[in-house]
């Protein structure tokens, strides 16, 4: 099952308290305040791992604390620390305060590390509180409490390259082909269920990520099918291919769909309409007379659009498609840094 939201409670350990003891021992009159301090309380730690794909692990657990620091003792012996607890979460993790709402990371590097509740420090002994006027005293600190709070967990995938499309429009057919991803494919919609990443190697070694997120169809953003809710996942790409199937028993009008598709990304987050992006045409190898993607064609090139006629079965003009999206990833990749 892939899980992509979660919201989970976390509380780091307190620390210890300091204590309040004094050296006694045979022939040593007066030993003075050997108390020691408590050990500080264990951080909850989110690590990013490329181990853990989904935020599944959250569904059945939700609360996380860390070990408490252990209280100090005589013999200015210090408290042991508390253990901190890490926690592996997918890269591309964005992790947010519920109360404040505010970001507090995102993790996108494997091994990224991010301390989102920090243990309490141990508390002093009253050996750090001796003067010279005062070689008796009484104070000792006690730890402080660890943070806690409830924090939401939301997993938008890192990738460059976002496949937009109806159901069986081929987006799983395409990244089968140009990379070693292996998503199911079959000829019924909704076929896929939950992204898909793929690595694809360009000509000149350059290697991008390309996404396959289930198909989008009309009303997505009312709730219809899948794919809304997964458009979170495209959201961070530098870059979109919108994929029209151009199959000569496909009633819908190509421009058309290329138009609603579009419309549903506008109702997700306007800011993705300013995204480049590329039109394909898939499934040229089962075109019939062409008349499809004669229509496709006039209007991006009415627009200045790129469209690419495809065929992710015969591998026609693929290369084409692969070549383009590699310079254009690295120009988007430039420019968009600040909204992927
Ligand atoms: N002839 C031909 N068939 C294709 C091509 N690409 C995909 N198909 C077929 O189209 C059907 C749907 O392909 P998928 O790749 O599963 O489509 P999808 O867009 O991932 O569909 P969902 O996962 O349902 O959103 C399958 O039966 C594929 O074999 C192509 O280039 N040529
Ligand atoms: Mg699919």
């Amino acid at each position: 099952m892939f899980v992509d939201q979660a919201r989970i409670f976390v509380k780091a350990g307190s620390g210890g308290n300091g204590v309040c003891r004094f050296r006694r021992e045979k022939y040593v009159p007066r030993g003075g305040p050997d108390g020691g301090d408590g050990g500080d309380g264990g951080d909850v730690v989110f690590t990013a791992s490329t181990r853990v794909s989904t935020l599944l692990d959250f569904r059945y657990k939700r609360h996380y604390e860390a070990e408490s620091g252990h209280h100090g003792d005589g013999q200015n012996k210090h408290g042991r620390t508390g253990e901190d607890v890490v926690i592996p979460v997918p890269i591309g993790t964005l992790i947010k305060d519920e109360f404040t709402q505010t970001l507090i990371g995102d993790l996108t590097s494997d091994g990224q590390r991010i301390v989102v509740a920090a243990g309490g420090r141990g508390g002093r002994g009253n050996s750090h509180f001796a003067t010279p006027t005062n070689r008796t005293p009484q104070q000792f600190e006690t730890g402080k409490p660890g943070e806690e709070r409830w924090l939401i967990l939301e997993l938008k995938l890192l990738a460059d390259v976002g496949l937009v499309g109806f159901p069986n429009a081929g987006k799983s057919t395409l990244i089968s082909s140009i990379s070693s991803a292996r998503p199911e494919i079959a000829s019924y919609p909704f076929t896929t269920l939950r992204p898909n990443l793929g690595v694809v190697k360009s000509e000149d070694d350059d290697s991008f990520v390309v996404a396959d997120i289930p198909g989008l169809i009309e009303g997505a953003n009312e709730g219809k099918g899948l794919g809304f809710q997964f458009l979170r996942h495209i959201h961070r790409t530098a870059f979109l291919l919108f994929l029209i199937d151009i199959s000569e028993w496909i009633q819908e009008d190509p421009v058309s769909s290329f138009l609603i598709l579009r419309k549903e990304l506008e109702t997700y987050d306007s800011s993705l309409l300013q995204r480049p992006f590329a039109v394909v045409a898939t499934k040229v190898d089962s075109q019939g007379q062409g008349e499809n993607l004669m229509k496709l064609q006039e209007y991006c090139e009415q627009h200045r659009w790129p469209c690419f006629p495809i065929s992710a079965v015969t591998r026609e003009g693929l290369s084409d498609l692969l070549s383009f999206l590699g310079q254009q990833v690295i120009k988007a990749k430039q420019t968009c840094k600040t909204n992927c």
